[in-house]
């Protein structure tokens, strides 16, 4: 979803309101008066978002509340590893296509959450390490996102990598074990699959300038200085009864180094202070150009994680609390209209992509690659020649060492020295000029590759 059409909206709905009852009226992105989270989260160029649990979507409170008050969405849980790929190689997306349906037949945009956590992952792949598992896991991210392609406003690409505690530095874990440059290949892999997706780095603990916000500091510094391809760190913001003092100079300091920043999963204990916080926590994203958005964790109180806490904006009998009035003010007063360039890519580290030889009849073939050390993505675009096709059959010699570990949207025969590729059904016939795309993903190096094109 586009924000700034939701933006534009409300600003048409406001001109013509002021048009027909004859007055004038001053646009501003100053102090305004919307009357619902979203809608005014939408005036300043934002999105104010909730967990969903899709379970909950039947029951009418809590819908009639999320459809009212947010503009985003967010899985709780239907997204995550466990969900979506239950056996290895078998996906399952229906608690997420469902959100993804709810929220476009409503206008909001959807934020996906996580490609990589190390918990929840499957059982499969919590026993799994090396290779195996950094192949599966980059499987996992291709597939995912390949499938949610085009309907994801921002992807948690990596959730929580990094160590509590003092050391800056990366948790221990399964998928850390498999080499310090897993981070970079997910986002490698996942830019790759959904190009038009902003990538975050999302973790806890980060709500102020400390040890462990430092670290994903230096880590996104590093991204960005290579190419990596980075757009946003989210900040989940679980918080207690204080805030740190430096809560908006430490996402400003994220945002100085060219990424968004978005407050991702935001929840605050109850007591006399859950109020103030949430109103501090708005004002701190309002004040940084680059903080596009705001998720709370949950709807109502009850569907929190947090148990006793009472955490979130609406009551468990869906009454605004406190804590909601708070917000929307903060979001009333806020000015300025966040920058959101769109997701940059990487100076090119790896070469151009292929020219095709001039089509007439048959097909051509050119490839782009995403690598990473040890491993890397292909993408393979097919044209049809003047006469198009019924069929294509595109080969590829690998470099020596190299190897093919999965494939989409064509049938690989062989994995390593010259592999075919063939169209499946779907994307096999393409009139004269139509281009049809598939993928590999490899172990080893793939510079170097070029392919050719058979037409049937
Ligand atoms: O709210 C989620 C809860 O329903 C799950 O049981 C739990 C499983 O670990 O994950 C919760 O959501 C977490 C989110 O995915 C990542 N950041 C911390 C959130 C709260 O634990």
């Amino acid at each position: 979803m586009n924000h700034r059409r939701l933006l534009r909206a409300a600003v048409t709905i406001a001109v013509t309101g002021a048009l027909a009852t004859g007055m004038t009226m001053v646009l501003t992105t100053g102090a305004s008066a919307g009357t619902t989270l979203g809608a005014s989260a939408a005036e300043k160029g934002r999105y104010f978002g909730a967990a969903v649990a899709t379970g909950k979507l039947s029951t009418s409170v809590y819908t009639t509340i999320l459809n009212r008050e947010f503009n985003s969405v967010v899985a709780e849980n239907e997204m995550k590893w466990d969900a979506t790929e239950p056996q290895q190689g078998r996906f399952s997306y229906t608690g997420g296509d469902r959100l993804v349906s709810h929220a476009q037949a409503n206008g909001m945009s959807v934020r996906g959450h996580a490609l990589l956590w190390h918990q929840q992952e499957p059982g499969w792949a919590q026993g799994m390490s090396g290779s195996a598992l950094r192949s599966a896991m980059i499987n996992h991210v291709t597939q995912v996102a390949t499938h949610f392609r085009g309907k994801i406003y921002a992807w948690d690409v990596v959730n929580e990598a990094f160590a509590d505690g003092g050391s800056g530095g990366r948790r221990d874990s399964n998928l850390q074990r498999t080499g310090n440059d897993w981070i970079e290949a997910a986002f490698r892999a996942a830019r790759a699959a959904d190009p038009g997706a902003k990538l975050c780095y999302n973790d806890y603990n980060t709500d102020g300038v400390n040890a462990k916000s430092t670290g994903i500091y230096n880590m996104v510094r590093d991204f960005k200085s290579r190419g990596v391809p980075i757009d946003c760190v989210g900040f989940q913001s679980h918080l207690g009864t204080s805030l740190a003092s430096d809560y908006q100079a430490n996402l400003q300091r994220f945002a100085d180094l060219g990424v968004d920043v978005q407050i991702t999963e935001l929840d605050v204990m109850t007591g006399g202070n859950q109020a103030n916080i949430y109103g501090a926590v708005t004002r701190a994203c309002m004040n940084v150009s680059r903080c596009t958005g705001i998720t709370v964790w949950g709807v109502r109180d009850c569907d929190s994680w947090r148990g006793s806490d009472n955490a979130l904006l609406f009551d468990c009998n869906g009454n605004k609390k406190a804590a909601y009035t708070n917000v929307l003010n903060a979001l009333n007063a806020g000015t300025g209209t966040p920058t959101t360039p769109p997701p940059t890519s990487p100076p090119p580290t790896d070469p151009p992509p292929t020219t095709p030889p001039p089509t007439t009849g048959g097909c051509s073939a050119s490839v782009s690659l995403n690598s990473w050390t040890g491993g890397f993505v292909a993408t393979v675009k097919v044209t049809a020649g003047s006469a198009g096709t019924n069929g294509w059959n595109v080969s590829v010699t690998l470099p020596s060492g190299a190897s093919v570990t999965n494939t989409w949207s064509a049938t690989a025969s062989g994995s390593s020295g010259t592999v075919r590729f063939a169209n499946v059904d779907y994307n096999g016939r393409l009139t004269a000029g139509q281009v049809a795309e598939f993928g590999f993903q490899g172990t080893g190096s793939g510079t170097g590759m070029t392919p050719t094109c058979t037409a049937s």
